[in-house]
């Protein structure tokens, strides 16, 4: 038995790779193999039992293979297969393995299964297999060795069918050359024809016929000199055979199953009971197409411009991505085929088809575990794919809908179409892996971007129908020309739903009930929050009413009643939701209940919480409510008249006394507003109301008050603008800003055009 230790600082240590029960020793045997080259030479030794086999491997190598004890008998010394790696001083020479004996008395069936395979697997790993026996045995009709040559001849037959290069057999014949032996060129003419005879008696694979040894081997033998009376020439002559054997190894053939492999390949040949010669073949073939494939992939894996393209995928839209890819997978897999060649089938045999298939099968199994590596990034590229896409629809539709109008969408389907041509294109152009078939990812993606694209369009027309009600609805309550604000706010909502309808149409091709009841559901939306908003606002636009009001009639008594019923009027307005119905009642009770109390602010009762027949959700502000906030607003109304009378009064009785002009002549209202709103706040209601500024410009400039008129005009100007833009307002609404620029600048030329009228008429104040 071999021993693990060390016998001399030169000696290399031998380990059980697979021991006689044919357990495979995985840990020990990668322990060995660690670090070593896939090229290294792998040469084996197989012959009889005690033909000095290990013997002869540790003069060649030297290695410490277990040899027998010839004072405790005969018997099997090596069991299963010892493995070393055979070293110069400098580098490894080659990987050895060390078989136990064939024939013997031990031996029973079992045994003689065994036998062969441990020699199957030497041969399928081994680049040079060493056949080793006595000068005595050549030439025997009933040699051990003869059974054990047939086998080796039979499975290197089935595996060198497919190797590009030939294998060799060396025939080391020991204890020859001897002065009363056969003499050694006898000795290998009869050995010679030895092999000649048996391999005749091989059956060779249909088509294969005719096939020479030759053909597919190169035999070499050896005549060894006797160890024990020769030993001088012995020595000298194994270290010429050294020489011979890693020479013929210097170029290997990459044709045989790798090291890394040998644990599968003996459980494959483990498991064939059975053991025939053409399911070996399949075997052979199987598990070096999976090396050569799992090779191709490993470099594909590593290749710099797939590791490139792979990296690049993931941050943008790389063009020519299908094309690269395909190109690069291309090239490993024409590797495959070149590589496994051998193993296109070259017979009829039914074997030979199932090694073909085998050669097809891993091939697809390489392509597929490539694409599987290049999946995420495909599915990058189509992501880039989309939202390349879907930004050139929103940048196109964007383009289109510069001025902000509903009507735009009707340019939806050219941007569509141009946009899913632009996907198909680019789709087909820059993703498509011709090697996989990846159709059905591609369609999904386009689906989603169908959906997206959609969707995003909904979206915009949602937001276009948002600001066009809100700025619509603003305008009417402002408005004080609009009188009947829910009949106008109901109409231009139609009228709008109408738009969007339509435009949704152009979107989705024909009309979505769902889609249209949501575009409405969101139009209301849309109307009752912003009126809500302006309704916790309602004490202001009273009193921009109130201001209106007295403005467009007069200072008159009367005017101060029409006044007050408008602000009633304008709560009533805000109180109540009227989408669905008028709602008659709440103004008929407001009136009944508060205006003809408007003087006296008690004995008021209206009901407390709800109004009759309005339901709770139109309810913005409850009847008490509306009694709470008109009593305070008349309160601080009349306040403020009699403030402004006040002043008013007592300025004009100074400039009678003082006889200074025709005295300070702004129209009252106008004080009133100033005093009342502030100076951005009565501005702002000049824009919302033209009518309302150029009647204060027409009040101005019949008086000499015009200049400094101008100037609170320019004032407030500058003011009012930068009071709205510290508000969110402009954000929010840009095209009330807009409109409030306009109005502005009506109001800036009237009183413009007031002060030139002045100059002509009276010397300017300064
Ligand atoms: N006559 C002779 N004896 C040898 C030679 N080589 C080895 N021996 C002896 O033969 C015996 C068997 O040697 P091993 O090297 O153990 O033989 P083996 O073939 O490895 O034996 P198994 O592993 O049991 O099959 C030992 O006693 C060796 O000393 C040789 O060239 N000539
Ligand atoms: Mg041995």
């Amino acid at each position: 038995m071999a021993t693990t230790s060390s016998t001399s600082l030169q000696t290399i240590m031998a380990l059980e790779m697979i021991n006689g029960d044919g357990v495979f020793n995985e840990s020990g045997f990668e322990e060995v193999i660690r670090g070593t080259a896939a090229s290294i030479p792998v040469i084996a030794i197989v012959g009889p039992q005690s033909s000095g086999k290990s013997t002869l491997m540790n003069h060649l190598f030297r290695t410490d293979f277990g040899v027998m004890n010839a004072q405790i008998g005969r018997g099997k010394t090596t069991k299963g297969i010892w493995i070393a790696e055979a070293r110069s001083d400098i580098e490894p020479l080659a990987v050895v393995l060390d078989l136990e004996g064939t024939d013997g008395k031990e031996k029973g069936e079992d045994d003689r299964a065994f036998e062969k395979q441990t020699a199957l697997f030497a041969i399928a790993v081994a680049h040079t297999v060493i056949i080793n026996m006595w000068w005595s045995d050549v030439g025997r009709e009933h040699a051990a060795n003869r059974p054990l040559l047939k086998t080796v001849f039979e499975a290197m037959l089935s595996l060198s069918l497919f190797s590009p290069e030939k294998t060799t057999l060396h025939f080391v014949v020991r204890d020859g050359n001897s002065k009363t032996g056969t003499p050694s060129n006898e000795l290998e003419r009869i050995l010679n024809e030895d092999i000649e005879e048996i391999w005749e008696a091989v059956p060779k694979p249909l088509g294969n016929e005719g096939t020479l040894l030759t053909e597919i081997f190169n035999v070499e033998v050896t005549v060894l000199s006797h160890y024990e009376y020769m030993r001088d020439k012995f020595d000298e002559e194994v270290v010429q055979l050294q020489k011979q054997l890693i020479s013929h190894n210097l170029d290997l053939s990459t044709s045989k199953i790798s090291l890394s492999s040998a644990k599968k390949i003996w459980d494959i040949i483990k498991n064939n009971k059975g053991f025939e010669v053409p399911p070996f073949r399949l075997m052979f073939a199987t598990t070096r197409c999976d090396e050569i494939a799992m090779d191709k992939l490993g470099l594909f894996q590593s290749n710099q411009a797939w590791l490139e393209l792979e990296q690049n995928a993931k941050t943008q839209l790389v063009k020519e991505f299908g094309a690269q890819t395909n190109s690069i997978l291309t090239t490993y897999l024409t590797d495959y085929d070149k590589e496994t060649k051998n193993f296109e089938s070259s017979t009829n045999g039914s074997y030979d088809q199932q090694v073909h298939e085998v050669r097809s099968s891993k091939r697809r199994d390489l392509t597929l575990k490539a694409l599987k590596v290049v999946y995420p990034a495909y599915m990058n590229t189509l992501g880039h794919l989309r939202s390349e896409t879907l930004r050139s629809f929103t940048t196109q539709l964007r383009a289109r809908r510069e001025n902000f109008s509903l009507s735009a969408f009707e340019s939806f389907q050219t941007c569509y179409d141009s946009c899913v041509l632009q996907f198909d294109q680019q789709c087909s152009d820059y993703a498509t892996v011709e090697l996989a078939n990846w159709e059905d990812d591609a369609s999904t993606a386009r689906e989603q971007l169908l959906r997206e694209i959609k969707e995003h369009a909904l979206n915009q027309l949602r937001d276009e129908l948002s600001i066009s009600l809100t700025t619509k609805v603003l305008n009417a309550v402002r408005d004080g020309s609009v009188r009947d604000k829910w009949g106008c706010i109901r109409s231009f909502m139609e009228t709008e739903n109408e738009t969007a309808k339509t435009a949704a149409v152009g979107i989705f091709g024909s009309e979505n009930e769902q889609i249209v009841s949501d575009l409405e559901k969101h139009a209301r939306d849309r109307v009752v929050a912003t009126f809500k908003d302006e309704s916790l606002n309602v004490d202001q636009l009273m009193r921009e009413r109130f201001i209106l009001a007295l403005a467009m009639g007069g200072n008159t008594m009367s005017t101060k009643e029409e006044a007050y019923r408008q602000c009633l009027d304008m709560l009533s307005t805000m109180a109540v939701i009227r989408l669905d119905d008028a709602y008659d009642v709440v103004q008929t009770v407001l009136r009944s209940e508060l205006l003809m109390d408007a003087n006296s602010n008690d004995g008021i009762f209206l009901s407390p919480v709800t109004w009759e027949n309005v339901p709770l959700q139109m309810t913005l502000i409850t009847p008490l409510r509306c009694k709470e906030i008109w009593t305070n607003f008349k309160q601080e109304m009349e306040a403020h008249l009699a403030i402004v009378d006040n002043a008013y009064q007592e300025h004009q009785q100074q400039q009678q006394r003082s006889g200074t002009g025709t005295g300070w002549s702004l129209p009252k209202w106008a004080i009133l507003g100033l005093w009342i709103l502030g100076v951005p706040a009565f501005i702002v209601l000049l824009y919302w109301n033209p009518m309302l500024a150029s009647r204060l410009a027409i009040g101005a400039a019949v008086s000499s008050g015009l200049v400094t008129a101008l100037q609170n005009g320019r004032y407030m100007y500058s003011a009012t603008q930068e009071d709205i833009e510290t508000d969110d307002v402009p954000s929010r609404h840009p095209r009330i800003m807009e409109s409030l620029h306009q109005n502005l600048n009506t109001t800036y030329e009237c009183l413009t055009i007031a002060q030139r009228i002045l100059n002509l008429a009276t010397p300017v104040v300064a």
